[in-house]
């Protein structure tokens, strides 16, 4: 057996059983029967206990009272405040240096660089994935982790991804010094004692989280928030399943069911396992009188998942409903259908946007049970945030911004952050699909994908099959967002939506994608493209975008039943014109705009694509991504 590639050079893993349990002598189990854990549960908590060296050992049970405790603890402290206009609602308010992820402090460590990174040639710049070497992880790692959790309490966190017991399901455990990550953990995952008689002897994904602010702590701490920005460091182990991540208290950075296992661990186990774990929503739609198709939609971040997935729809009769609203984990079935499941139990959706009209589903999922971390809070208890302007009674209501500034409606600066979160239990979604915890998962009909496409890019097409449809999915560009940590508007590549998800090469994960159309017997689904936000000359949106997607999606619905409502163009199939439903919104809608076709703009684009996938992913480019890139300059060229 290859040792760990992490382990400290001083400590045999080996030796973990004999010597380090005996240790647990001094450090206190605060809650749990640590010895009527799993053996090997016991020894990696042993272990990291050890060398971490927190004051003591909180093993979660998943319980109410549990929380109950956590959150009065916090209240105490002024990390958490209550709302309380709703039932068991908080905000919390981060430290302004700790607000969203960070792409840039973000590792993949294999021993064999190639494994994480495609074999490009000098001037890459390395967007797909940052590869770190066991020797240079291991430095970075023991000048942070050893000892950072002294005087600090160890939670141990027993989760599942998917439902309990499932066969689709994966099972962590989190150890983290943080008790906010506990609470937002048991809202994102399912966590409860239940997970160990689950376990057994069986594997699960390790996942060691710090703060990084060991007792005494001498630098000032800034709204409660602990944290250590100038030192985060995130290091994925995908042949070891195991994820460290130091520094950083906030979502994905943190929460590390959610990115760190769920994309990028699971994505490595999913290509050695044959399925896909994707960023994509899933959602079923049911046109009235008609059969439910499922859609997944792959989005980069802040691109509008949560929002399609909570659909309400503008054309009546339609019924929608939501499976999942940023990850899905995918497998076709011995049937041949492309079997969905959503690995989450909770929703860590953009707050600033979200209100009664856009999204209406969202706003009830969280009116109870739900934490809001750097949104702003009114003086009567109530959330607020950009969005919410006229849903606020009182306009004169005084406010307390996310930075603790007092502030009001129309006065200079903003309320929230634009990466403020709301993290709701999924359960609470008035829409949420009935099958939503089905362990055999949803047949999904059709992918999406799309991004922030100001220009040139229609409100949606259709690829030509399944190989175009991957060229389509790994040319998706979006503008940057507040969810990471990129400034101004510029557009960035975002393939598949994963460019900050990516767990291995990017170019075996296409070919990954590819061989799924190699097979045969499977049913594969059709692939798109959609782009709310393009803009005309006045850079006002063409689409009202929200419940009007649903017009689309039809389309797209049209389209899985194979009806004859497209043309072909040089980008895939178009709509035909007058086949997507405008009832209501015909004043609004400007067909020729929203659908030209700028032939100088997609020459460029198409080239910049190729140049892009050239650099970055070079040698490991699989052929039928080149050959798909060439039937599209050809036709491009004859526009
Ligand atoms: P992550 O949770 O970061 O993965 O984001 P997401 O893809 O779930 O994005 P979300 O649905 O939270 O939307 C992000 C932002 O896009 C919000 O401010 C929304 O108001 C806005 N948005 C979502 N859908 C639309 C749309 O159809 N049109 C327009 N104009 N804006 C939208
Ligand atoms: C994203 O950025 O895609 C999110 C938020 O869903 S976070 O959990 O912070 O990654
Ligand atoms: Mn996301």
């Amino acid at each position: 057996m290859s040792r760990e590639l992490d382990v400290e050079p001083e400590i045999k893993y080996t030796e973990v059983h004999e010597i380090i349990v005996p240790h647990l002598g001094h450090i206190p189990i605060a809650k749990g029967d640590f010895h009527a854990l799993p053996t090997k549960a016991k020894k990696f908590i042993a272990f990291y206990a050890d060398y971490l060296k927190p004051r003591g050992i909180f093993i979660c049970d998943g319980s109410n009272e549990e929380a109950t405790e956590i959150i009065h603890k916090l209240e105490e402290r002024g990390t958490l405040e209550q709302l309380e206009k709703y039932e068991n609602c908080y905000v919390c308010r981060t430290d302004p240096a700790d607000v969203a992820r960070v792409e840039s402090k973000t590792w993949i460590c294999t021993k064999e660089k190639h494994k994480t990174v495609p074999r490009c040639h000098g001037d890459a710049k390395g967007g797909l994935g940052q590869w770190i070497s066991p020797e240079d992880c291991q430095k970075e790692l023991q000048s942070r982790f050893p000892g950072c959790m002294a005087g600090r309490m160890m939670y141990v966190i027993p989760f599942s991804m998917g439902p309990v017991g499932s066969p689709l399901s994966k099972i962590g455990i989190e150890i983290t010094d943080s008790n906010y990550v506990l609470l937002c953990m048991r809202v994102m995952t399912r966590v409860t004692s239940k997970i160990w008689e689950v376990l057994g002897d069986g594997d699960f994904v390790k996942c060691i989280h710090s703060m990084g602010c060991p007792r005494p702590w001498r630098k000032k701490v800034v709204n409660h928030w602990p944290c250590n920005p100038e030192r985060i460091f995130i290091a994925h182990f995908p042949e070891e399943r195991k994820v460290k991540s130091f520094g950083s208290g906030y979502g994905g950075n943190s929460l590390l069911g959610k990115k760190c296992f769920a994309l990028r661990i699971a994505n490595a186990i999913a290509r050695d396992e044959g399925w896909m774990a994707e960023h994509m929503l899933i959602m079923g739609i049911t046109k009235p009188g008609g059969k439910e198709h499922y859609i997944a939609a792959a989005f980069p971040s802040a691109c509008g998942k949560t929002n399609l997935a909570m659909l309400e729809s503008t054309l009546p009769g339609w019924k929608v409903r939501c499976v999942g609203d940023d990850i899905a984990w995918m497998r076709f079935n011995e049937k041949g259908e492309l079997r969905a499941i959503n690995p989450e139990a909770g929703f860590f959706g953009v707050a600033p946007g979200t209100n009664w009209k856009t999204n209406p589903n969202a706003m009830a999922s969280f009116q109870k049970n739900s934490i809001f971390t750097n949104v702003a809070k009114t003086d009567d208890g109530s959330y607020y945030w950009e969005g919410l302007e006229d849903e606020v009674e009182d306009k004169n209501i005084g406010i307390t911004t996310w930075l603790g500034k007092r502030w009001k409606i129309g006065e200079e600066g903003k309320a929230a952050h634009p990466n403020a979160r709301f993290c709701s239990p999924a359960a609470q979604c008035p829409i949420i699909h009935p099958k939503w915890e089905d362990p055999e998962g949803v047949p999904i009909d059709a992918i999406l994908f799309g991004g922030r496409r100001p220009e040139g890019v229609p409100l949606v097409f259709e690829s030509y099959g399944w190989n175009h449809g991957v060229l389509v999915g790994a040319a998706c560009k979006s503008e940057a967002t507040a969810a990471a940590e990129f400034h101004g508007k510029k557009i960035m590549h975002d393939p598949m939506a994963m460019r900050p998800f990516m767990g291995y090469n990017f170019g075996e994960y296409l070919d990954h994608w590819l061989q799924f159309g190699r097979q045969s017997g499977l049913k594969l689904p059709k692939i798109f493209h959609v782009n709310w936000f393009r803009t005309g000359a006045d850079g006002h949106f063409l689409w009202p975008g929200f419940g009007d997607n649903i017009r689309v999606l039809d389309w797209v619905c049209k389209r899985v039943e194979d009806k004859d409502v497209a043309v072909e163009s040089a980008i895939g199939y178009l709509p035909t014109k007058g086949s997507i439903d405008l009832s209501g919104i015909e004043d609004k809608v400007k067909w020729d705009e929203l659908f030209s076709l700028p032939k100088d703009y997609w020459k460029s684009d198409i080239e910049e694509t190729k140049a892009f996938l050239d650099r970055e992913v070079g040698d490991d480019l699989p052929k039928e991504i080149c050959e798909e890139i060439k039937k599209m300059q050809e036709r491009i060229n004859k526009m």
